[in-house]
């Protein structure tokens, strides 16, 4: 079996994860990356063939090994229709992204396409495009005129239902641009929903050099990972695809609980880890639970908030699970930073922490660590720390937050902001948040978490 593949979002985590299950299955399937912004991944891959070191840090040591399943890499905002010419091409048979939860342009609070996204007010009124929706409905309409089949668009970001979210701002967006072509995506398209899991910090220039050490190989992009890796892929393609169940992915029916669980239970908690560590002047999640207060309040945090709104998939014990995170989270190889977790928290939010918070609240639970999390979030993205230091907030709604969070009521303020917390949900958290918001201003962040942990 053969074939191309096309990965919109060329950034570490893909070639740490979804290219490796690539590279394992069998067949020959290849691989093209497009980077939907910088040249920088291209201009590092290229000249080296495109291959790359994958770096597994485990606690007792690092093991690498050479990945060479990419073909090519391209870059959206210089050859745009090189990328669609890939995307139509006979012989591609998916489209997957990691375009992480901004690149899909929708309001993160209901999940539809935003018009209003400046990439989609370009693709509305321009042939060549620059958002992912927008080179997926073009492609998909050249596939239609050339009389081929569609590809598969397989989101592999953590946003929940990832395949129907996907779905829906394609056709939302073909609403607007492309009419005639929504009975054809609706009947022959397919966007199967995945959950995607990996440990991926960003690579730094002490790495490169570390990896050059070690091979002798000075490769210009390797990727630092953990040793856990794990894929569950709904089974819903529209062609051929590789084996990837024989690459080690699960290929299931339904992938919702396994995206419950993984969204909750381990990016809820890296985001509460990022934005109370960062606060508390940790550097890295390594060092978040060192800190066994913190460690404490995690572990109590998955128990008491965030299993009693999971129901776990088949065979999985959420204890046992629970108690495996810990263990990736403490693996002293890896430097992950609680600032790069921290950055685009209004994208994250919703589907991490604020869907479990506001269920808890709803059954007549208490959550007080979620909503310590969320306080720290606000505080986090007025850019100033607890003991006046600047912080550098990255968010694509960074000045609304900063404004809101630096005004007089900051948490309502930020509450009152639709795009991140719909009505209902801000009008049930309102009240602990406050009081989370209240305590950690006035205790400080050490106080707050002995508390509660
Ligand atoms: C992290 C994730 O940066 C983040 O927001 O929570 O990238 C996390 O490391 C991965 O989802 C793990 O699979």
């Amino acid at each position: 079996m053969s074939g191309t593949i096309v990965h919109l979002g060329l950034g570490a985590f893909f070639r740490a994860h979804g290219a490796i299950y690539v590279a394992d299955a069998p067949g020959d399937w290849r691989i093209i990356g497009v980077s939907l912004r910088s040249p920088s991944v291209r201009d590092a891959l290229v000249p080296q063939g495109c291959a790359y070191t994958s770096v597994t840090l485990a606690p007792d040591g690092l093991q690498t090994r050479r990945i060479e399943v990419l073909e090519d890499v391209l870059v959206a905002p210089e050859e745009p229709r090189a990328v669609l010419d890939a995307m139509a091409a006979p012989d591609t048979h998916i489209v997957s992204l990691t375009v992480t939860e901004k690149g899909y342009c929708h309001a993160p609070a209901t999940g539809a396409l935003n018009p209003d996204h400046p990439d989609i007010v370009h693709d509305l009124a321009n042939p060549l495009p620059k958002s992912a929706p927008g080179f997926l409905l073009r492609a998909l309409r050249m596939r239609h005129d050339a009389g081929l089949a569609p590809f598969t668009t397989l989101s592999c970001d953590n946003l929940p239902d990832n395949g129907p979210l996907v779905r829906g701002v394609v056709l939302d967006l073909a609403r607007l641009m492309d009419p005639d072509l929504v009975p054809w995506i609706e009947a022959h398209a397919r966007f199967p929903a995945t959950m995607v899991d990996r440990i991926t910090p960003a690579t730094t220039s002490d790495d490169i050099a570390h990896v050059t050490e070690l091979t002798g190989w000075a490769d210009a992009a390797p990727v630092m990972h953990e040793p856990f890796k794990q894929w569950v892929i709904e089974d819903d393609f529209a062609g051929p695809r590789p084996d990837f169940a024989a690459a080690g992915a699960e290929v299931v029916r339904d992938v919702a609980p396994y995206e419950h669980m993984k969204l909750r239970m381990l990016n809820g908690t890296h985001s509460a880890l990022a934005y109370l560590g960062y606060l508390a002047g940790h550097q890295t999640i390594a060092e978040t639970m060192q800190d066994a207060a913190l460690a404490r309040f995690v572990a109590r945090m998955w128990s008491d908030e965030i299993t009693p709104t999971i129901t776990a998939p088949p065979g999985v014990s959420l204890d046992d699970y629970a108690h495996a995170l810990a263990q990736r989270y403490a693996n002293p190889a890896i430097q992950h930073r609680t600032w790069q977790i921290a950055m685009d928290g209004s994208q994250k939010l919703p589907q991490r922490i604020l869907g479990s918070l506001t269920e808890n609240l709803a059954a007549g639970r208490t959550a007080p660590r979620q909503c310590l999390a969320v306080a720290a979030w606000m505080r986090y993205v007025s850019g100033t720390d607890l003991q006046g230091q600047p912080i550098d907030v990255r968010d694509p709604l960074a000045e609304p937050l900063r404004d809101r969070a630096t005004s007089e009521d900051p948490v309502g303020a930020l509450l009152a902001m639709r795009e991140v917390f719909p009505d209902d949900t801000a009008r049930l958290i309102e009240p602990p948040v406050r009081a989370a918001f209240d305590d950690l201003t006035k205790r400080g962040v050490a106080a707050a978490i002995a508390a509660l942990s």
